[in-house]
């Protein structure tokens, strides 16, 4: 299952990547996407309209700032994340405490415009900056026992109103398959529109696994562990008949409480429509093949 010679062009076309106002501008006006030959998915994944920065960086969920939905913005600007230490252990070559600038300042990062898609039934498009999270695994050395990878969010009383209570099991606990975390869609965002990443959306570093419910895209990581079983997932663990372990995105497999067929896409208003979810949130010809042979319903 350890893929450490899996590489981009493996998995999906380069052109997928790229952002639709650097295609327009590299067209001109005037040309189609199809002049450029892009494949269908591109020109498909090319479409994508990110939301704004307002809304991005205005509508969140991070339960260690609050609740509601606007509680991040307002509360997680107290948090400090410079310097920010990020703690690597277990099944790793190089395990330690390091400074996030010593861990990955040297990883180019690149942007990733995203479907994002909360467990909620809501969703919006991101573009992201960041890097693979296999790069960071290069780094630190996976050795071959590792089946899983496990991460946790930082817990700062202080700072964070949400902690103070026990709303869930702190710390925010999350967790890939060592596959899924090696996958380049997986990512490590550092930034959001070419700025850094706004404390409300998991600064200084985040995971965003595109095609997983957004609660398995855990924010402000301070620890990452190499491990050989499943680990603890904070919302698995707390309600595992709700909330799987692996949690990709499924329009046939419901929420017990609500229908994950469709999603309420952010800021087209009360009465706009849904539109219909796609499996693996539109990634399924990048990553449905990690789960082939496994039954979906069971294993959601
Ligand atoms: N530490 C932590 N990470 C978290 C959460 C959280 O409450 N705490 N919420 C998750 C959920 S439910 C979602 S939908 C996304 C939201 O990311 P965004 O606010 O950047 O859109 O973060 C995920 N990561
Ligand atoms: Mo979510």
């Amino acid at each position: 299952m350890f893929k450490p010679d899996l590489t981009r062009a493996d998995v999906t076309p380069e052109g997928v990547w790229l952002n639709r106002r650097k295609l327009i501008a590299a067209m001109g006006a005037g040309s189609v996407v199809g002049a450029l030959g892009l494949p269908a998915t591109a020109a498909a994944d090319g479409e994508l309209e990110p939301h704004t920065w307002e809304q991005i960086t205005g509508y969140n969920n991070f339960y260690e700032f609050g609740t509601g939905k606007s509680d991040p913005a307002e509360n997680a600007g107290a948090m400090e994340t410079t310097p920010w230490t990020v703690k690597i252990d277990g099944l790793v070559e190089n395990p330690g405490e390091f400074s996030l600038l010593d861990l990955v300042g040297d990883i180019p990062t690149e942007e990733r415009i995203y479907r994002f898609r909360c467990v909620e039934a809501w969703s919006m498009v991101i573009p992201w900056n960041g890097f693979e999270l296999n790069k960071l695994l290069a780094k630190v050395g996976v050795k071959p026992e590792a089946k899983f990878v496990a991460f946790e969010t930082a817990v700062l009383p202080d700072v964070m109103p949400g902690v103070r209570s026990p709303i869930l099991d702190w710390p925010y606990r999350e967790g890939l398959r060592l596959d899924e975390a090696m996958h380049p869609l997986t990512i490590m965002a550092t930034g959001l529109y070419d700025k850094p990443i706004p404390n409300q959306n998991g600064a200084p570093m985040r995971l965003v696994v595109p095609w997983k419910y957004g609660f398995k895209s855990i924010k402000s990581i301070v620890r990452i562990s190499l491990v050989e079983e499943q680990p603890h997932a904070t919302w698995n663990n707390m309600l595992p008949r709700e909330y799987g372990f692996y949690s990709n995105v499924n329009p046939e497999v419901d929420h017990p409480r609500w229908s994950q067929a469709s999603e309420r896409v952010i800021g087209t208003g009360l009465f706009a429509d849904r539109i219909d979810t796609l499996p693996f949130n539109g990634y399924a010809d990048q990553v449905a093949s990690l789960y082939d042979g496994m039954d979906l319903r069971e294993n959601f």
